[in-house]
């Protein structure tokens, strides 16, 4: 047997199984990748809404980091929800030990609304994490909230590579800027090697797309792990989660989860 990638998520759980570690544990899984996970925070929520979010202690956190990765090192690492200013440092710091590519997927608020970063966050996620990622993940409101700039459903191709380059000089090697809050067929905009490439895709008219973030960054890491190159990596990426959004199983009495089980086609 050839070893299995490995592949180490950093995240909140949803005990609902649509986003959070669940799903990135769970799409990990499906690309043939064994998943870890450091948990940051526990939400209470299901797919009508989220009632509550507790962050752990940011000791606790490094330590899941630490016993994980030292016994079992990640080929890919990606991080999702991280709560506060205080476990972003602790992840960050944990991560310098480690040189795998990081997928940061910068959660800040669930589906619902319920913030999942205390705004004062912001900062900390510019300043400790973004420059160490291989791969930024945001959607448009996060990419204007990391960058301070105003984008709404009115933003113009020009202003969301203006926030793409804002975001790029934060440090990370690379910028994937999802375009599934914007009205219309979604565009997916990468900054990658000092050029843009364009992923567009057919809007699915669902909205049971609770976890789709969370899974495109996890499948992301998985392929990072699987040694795909980038562009690759978003290609397939995107193509899963299309047929996972469009396949959906319509659980739940709210924003219903995608479907895990579509193929990868790999
Ligand atoms: O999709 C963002 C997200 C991340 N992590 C957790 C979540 C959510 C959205 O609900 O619950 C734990």
């Amino acid at each position: 047997m050839p070893p299995r990638p490995v592949a180490l998520t950093i995240a909140g759980s949803d005990p609902s199984g649509g986003a959070g570690i669940q799903a990135d544990l769970k799409t990990f899984h499906q690309f043939g990748v064994y998943g870890e996970a450091a948990l940051t925070l526990l939400t209470v929520q299901n797919t009508t809404g989220v009632s509550a979010v507790h962050c752990l202690d940011p000791a606790l956190v490094s330590a899941q980091i630490e016993a994980a990765s030292s016994d079992i090192p990640p080929a890919a690492v990606k991080t999702g929800a991280l709560g506060n200013a205080t476990i972003i440092e602790a992840v960050a710091a944990s991560l310098a030990r480690l040189s795998s590519p990081l997928v940061l997927d910068p959660v800040m608020i669930s589906k619902h609304g319920s913030p999942l970063l205390a705004p004062a966050a912001v900062d900390a996620l510019r300043r400790h994490l973004i420059p160490r990622a291989f791969l930024l993940t945001p959607n448009v409101p996060e990419a204007a909230a990391l960058a301070g700039l105003d984008l709404d459903a009115h933003a113009t191709p020009a202003s969301l590579r203006e926030a793409v380059l804002r975001l790029s000089a934060l440090g990370p090697a690379n910028v994937l800027l999802k375009g599934g809050h914007l009205p219309g067929d979604p565009i997916d905009l990468l900054y990658h090697d000092g050029r843009f490439f364009e992923f567009p895709a057919a809007r699915v008219p669902t909205s049971s797309t609770h976890g789709t973030g969370c899974s495109l960054s996890a499948a992301l890491a998985a392929l990072l792990a699987r040694s795909f190159p980038l562009l690759d990596a978003v290609t397939a990426a995107k193509a899963w989660i299309s047929r996972a959004i469009a396949s959906h199983p319509a659980l739940g009495h709210g924003a219903g989860p995608i479907n895990h089980f579509a193929p990868t086609g790999l």
